[in-house]
């Protein structure tokens, strides 16, 4: 199935109503561990939780990519017109959900080969997207998801806010269990969930010492300084601590290069090895005892090689697994 995003979802899965059966009832646990099984089978690599509030409402976009107006109403249906889309206040829940990206191709960016991981997980996303909205109105409640790829709201806001990562140098989202290697989506639902908390997995303390990203990128447009400032001042952003990159020189290189995106940053990070060497179990046991010793594994991390670039040429010859990814990761297990 590859099904386009729509902000109301497919539509064609049985309702309880019309079923003649009563919509799905239980705890808010019970119906967060539900989900997260449902998402993990849908194929994504971890979901967590949050409400919208005052806050967080404003990481909603105001305008959807297409010009459409995301407007919160007091209806309980959710509803779209040429010019809008209504959110319903009861459509308060929202689920941050991560799909894994191949380190091995994108580590060989600014590539096709390295451009066509961003593609495969934007492609997955769409079948995750409209396979839990239907999911969700089978068991009778609404999940109102991106109109089109990167719509609805910020994405790694949402994973930090629920929980998923941290953000980073690369003023993104980095997980614990799958590094930067992951693509980050949010849906909206009226189905009351249990909510996460952020964590604090040392990651963002890493990232002072590493500077790798920064290094490597070859247009300088990830900042260098040693803390993240609260204020950006090319955008006027004030609110978040980030690591702010500079967003048009990293998109005018990709223009420049004329044939494909970039994700040099992200296949270079020591993040993105996961599991692949001792030196990230290392790196995990030394950031979350000893922040003073992330410089000596960033070391460690070039000496071995595991933050090089890697050639697009005779692809053909990788031996990768399906997608290229590891799905076998269990979450939370770090
Ligand atoms: C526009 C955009 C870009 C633009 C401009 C980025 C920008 N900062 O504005 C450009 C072209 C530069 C870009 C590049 C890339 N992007 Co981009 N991008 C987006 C997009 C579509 C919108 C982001 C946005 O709204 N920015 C505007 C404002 C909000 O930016 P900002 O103030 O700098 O805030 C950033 C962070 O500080 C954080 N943030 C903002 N508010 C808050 C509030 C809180 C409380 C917190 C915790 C965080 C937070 O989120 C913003 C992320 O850019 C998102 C998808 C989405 N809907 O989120 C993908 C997205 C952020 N990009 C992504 C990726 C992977 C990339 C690239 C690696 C390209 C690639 N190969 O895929 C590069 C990385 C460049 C880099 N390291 O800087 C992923 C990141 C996944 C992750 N692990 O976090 C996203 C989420 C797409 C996706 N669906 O997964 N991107
Ligand atoms: S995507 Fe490429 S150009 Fe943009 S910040 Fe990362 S390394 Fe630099
Ligand atoms: S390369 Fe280093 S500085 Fe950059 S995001 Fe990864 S850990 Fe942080």
């Amino acid at each position: 199935m590859l099904a386009g995003k729509k902000f109301l979802g497919p539509q064609t899965a049985p309702t309880p109503e019309s079923r003649g059966v009563p919509k799905w009832t239980g705890t808010p646990e019970e119906a967060s561990k539900m989900l997260r099984a449902a998402m993990r089978h849908f194929s994504a690599a971890n979901c967590g939780f949050t409400v919208l509030d005052e806050n967080t409402s404003k990481l909603i976009y105001s305008k959807d990519p297409d010009g459409k107006e995301l407007i919160f109403t007091d209806e309980v249906k959710a509803s779209e017109t040429d010019k809008q889309r209504f959110i319903p206040k009861s459509c308060k829940c929202v689920m941050a959900y991560t799909v894994q990206m191949s380190p091995e191709t994108m580590r060989r960016s600014p590539t096709m080969t390295g451009g066509q991981t961003t593609t495969l997980a934007y492609k997955r996303a769409e079948n995750i997207q409209a396979s839990v909205q239907e999911f969700l109105r089978g068991l009778g409640y609404q999940g109102l998801g991106e109109s089109s790829t990167n719509a609805l709201g910020i994405a790694p806001a949402f994973g930090v806010l629920t929980g998923l990562g941290e953000m980073s140098r690369l003023n993104r989202m980095i997980s614990p269990e799958f590094g930067p290697m992951v693509r980050v989506f949010k849906l909206l639902m009226d189905l009351p969930v249990a909510v996460d908390k952020p964590i604090d997995a040392g990651i963002m303390a890493f990232c002072k010492a590493c500077k790798k990203c920064a290094e490597a990128c070859l247009s300088q447009s990830l900042s260098l300084t040693p803390s993240p400032p609260g204020r950006c001042e090319a955008r006027g952003t004030t609110g978040h601590k980030a690591y702010f990159e500079d967003s048009v020189s990293c998109m005018t290189s990709w223009r420049e290069k004329a044939t494909t995106n970039c994700g040099i940053c992200f296949g270079v990070c020591p993040f993105a090895k996961k599991d692949k060497a001792w030196i990230h179990e290392m790196v995990k046991v030394g950031m979350s005892v000893a922040p003073f010793a992330d410089s000596f594994f960033r070391s460690m991390d070039d000496a071995f090689g595991y933050g090089a670039q890697a050639s697009g040429e005779s692809w053909w010859n990788l031996d990768l697994p399906e997608y290229g990814i590891d799905s076998s990761q269990p979450v939370g297990a770090v």
